[in-house]
């Protein structure tokens, strides 16, 4: 009997764990999530019911245990990225470490609610059950119990894994799933989705999906043909040069501390360019390389994938293979190990001709995480001097800005103007953006003695912003900035016509997923396929999905409106007007938030499903042959 009860009150702990857990983070509690959550722990506390004696106690105790541990990983995580672990992250703890830093910032001590039950069960069932003998004990009747639950289970999943596909197509995000069904019906979805990209089954997509896919990239094609200035093809023909800036935020530039620029050469460099001064990350949680993907693919990154991992076999039409066909060459550099983020077999499938790794650099200078950045560039100029036959793409990753900040004692320009900012970490990342800005300058200035600035279209953007979550509202306000969420979102994007040509800001919202159109059209290209993004030069993109997994999923910028799904609930989220910044009720969000998780859903859809142009083609004309 004590041990039915243990199990009784394990089973009840856990169910309020889960539900407290969502209450923290800001879901709403209804009874269907509270009813599956509950199903999902029977499903796993069953096994139990075979043990007896010690063997109960303990396999109960340690199976509260990680469970505990699993909730409390859960809130860790959604601390930090607004968002419950996706199956994915196991594959990727080295790469989220080297992102976040530390983990201690995120720890609070209250979290150990989680496992006070501990204890407590310890003390009240350790006495009976150690007393009682170990064994194992299988009877026809609890044979029975466990095999209906199970199937109770397995039920519940399949018709949850279908019936999510029949509801509207904005209406399937993962915050959606844990709002109506719970924590653990996303956990076990999210699993089901991460088993099929693994073993390369994809996901099945109706043809009313697919037809609405379509639908929407027909859309995005039209609105990119139907109109045309002097810039379209203005590049055409030149070489491609994307240096991506790690961990760069668009308020390093112009900004002066005691009267001294910490990015003077970039400043200049804005004179020259085009500048989009309101360009936002959209990372997930394969951060840079999610970085690089939304920007030569033009679709969003998904919430709770590692693309780079998970989806490198697709056929992506991605930025290198459309030059590709125009008889580019296509290369990457970076000074990092070749298999960080998967980059590796990325970059092969994507037609990348070679990708110069860590390993073919000589690591001769160090800054925080690898081979410093004026060496890296130093040498990639070397290696495209060498083997670059043009046309080319050339994309290269930096690396030295990436936390800690840390310059080494003999690279350290001890800038003594940091006046009040002097030792503190803002003015350790100004530091190490100040060398950048050289090393940036170093590597314009070899361009041009390759002779390919002037015959070149060289884009700067940043892939997100600095995880200093805590500390965002105190550096903008000790910068004077006023403090808003946008602030740290927003990353620069600088595109340099030979000549410096056209140079003007863009203040429009745009986003990482509008660069590939962008390009595009200074490059000529007449008729490209799939891109979810907008041509910025001619067009306000209609909204700004924010990063997902550093806002909430669906939080976006439009000409009129930031919305911060902050608390899930659409009601509940914060919807401000723009410019002023005036709090409003969410419904006036509404009409964009649905289109934003519309898009976003689209986008994941034609990620699962490997959805290319020849499949799209295929629908449409079987749609045409049924009619
Ligand atoms: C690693 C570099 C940094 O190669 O691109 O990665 P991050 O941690 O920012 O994703
Ligand atoms: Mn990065």
């Amino acid at each position: 009997m004590p041990g039915l009860w243990l199990i009784l009150l394990t089973l009840l702990s856990l169910n309020i764990k889960f539900a407290v857990c969502s209450l923290t983070v800001g879901f709403s509690l209804s009874f269907i999530p509270l009813f599956f959550n509950f199903i999902f722990l029977c499903f796993d506390i069953s096994l139990l019911l075979f043990f007896e004696g010690q063997l109960l106690f303990w396999a109960t105790i340690i199976l509260n245990f990680f469970f505990s541990l699993f909730v409390f990983g859960d809130l860790e995580f959604f601390n930090y990225f607004n968002h419950f672990i996706p199956t994915c992250s196991h594959r990727h703890i080295k790469e989220l470490f080297d992102s976040i830093g530390s983990l201690k910032k995120l720890f609070n001590l209250l979290y150990l609610f989680y496992f006070i039950d501990l204890p407590i069960l310890f003390f009240i069932f350790y006495r009976p059950l150690h007393r009682a003998s170990r064994k194992i004990s299988i009877s026809i009747r609890k044979v029975l119990s466990v095999v209906t639950i199970w199937i109770v289970m397995i039920i519940l999943i399949i018709y949850q894994y279908h019936h999510l596909k029949t509801l509207p197509i904005s209406q399937r995000s993962d915050s959606e799933i844990v709002e109506n069904n719970g924590i653990l019906s996303y956990h076990a979805l999210d699993y089901i989705n991460y088993i099929r990209a693994q073993s390369g089954l994809g996901q099945t997509v109706s043809d009313q999906d697919l037809n609405l896919i379509g639908n929407v990239l027909r859309e995005k094609r039209e609105q990119y043909r139907s109109r045309r200035d002097e810039l379209f093809g203005i590049a055409r023909g030149m070489n491609v040069i994307i240096v991506l800036l790690e961990s760069f935020e668009n308020f390093n530039l112009n900004t002066v501390i005691n009267g001294r620029e910490i990015t003077p050469h970039l400043n200049k460099l804005l004179k020259e360019s085009l500048y989009f001064s309101n360009f936002f990350t959209q990372i997930g949680p394969g951060s840079t390389s999610d970085s690089e993907f939304a920007v030569n693919t033009s679709l969003y990154p998904m919430i709770s994938s590692v693309i780079y991992s998970d989806y490198y076999k697709n056929d992506f039409s991605s930025l290198p293979r459309i030059l590709k066909k125009s008889g580019y060459h296509t290369y990457v550099f970076h000074g990092n190990r070749g298999q960080f983020w998967n980059r590796g077999q990325m970059y092969q499938a994507q037609g990348i001709e070679r990708f110069f790794s860590g390993e073919d650099f000589s690591i001769d200078e160090v800054i925080g995480m690898g081979l410093s950045d004026k060496s890296f560039f130093r040498q990639s100029l070397e290696k495209t001097g060498q083997f670059a036959q043009q046309p080319f793409y050339g994309f290269y990753i930096t690396l030295s800005t990436h936390y800690p900040f840390k310059l080494p004692a003999s690279l350290d320009p001890h800038l003594d103007w940091g006046g009040k900012f002097a030792s503190t970490t803002l003015w350790n990342y100004f530091t190490i953006i100040h060398y950048e800005d050289e090393a940036v300058a170093e590597f314009l200035e070899g361009l041009r003695k390759l002779n390919l600035l002037d015959n070149s279209l060289i884009v700067f953007y940043g892939d997100h912003h600095i995880y200093l979550r805590n500390s965002a509202k105190k550096i903008t306000q000790d910068l004077g900035l006023p403090y808003h969420l946008m602030i740290k979102s927003k990353v620069p994007l600088i595109i340099r016509l030979p000549h410096g040509k056209f140079a003007r800001e863009i203040t429009s919202p745009c986003g990482q997923v509008d660069v590939l159109p962008t390009i595009l059209y200074l490059l000529g290209v007449e008729n490209p396929d799939i891109f979810l993004g907008t041509n910025v030069l001619l067009q306000q993109p209609d909204f700004v999905a924010l990063s997902r997994f550093f806002q909430p999923d669906g939080s976006f910028v439009s000409a009129k409106h930031l919305y911060l799904n902050t608390r899930r609930k659409l009601v509940s989220g914060e919807c401000y007007t723009l410019p002023d910044f005036k709090l409003v009720d969410g419904k006036e969000c509404l009409p964009e938030y649905r289109k934003v998780e519309e898009t976003l859903q689209i986008s994941d859809l034609i990620i699962r499903g490997n959805i290319n142009s020849a499949k799209l083609k295929a629908t449409a004309q079987s749609g045409k042959s049924n009619q």
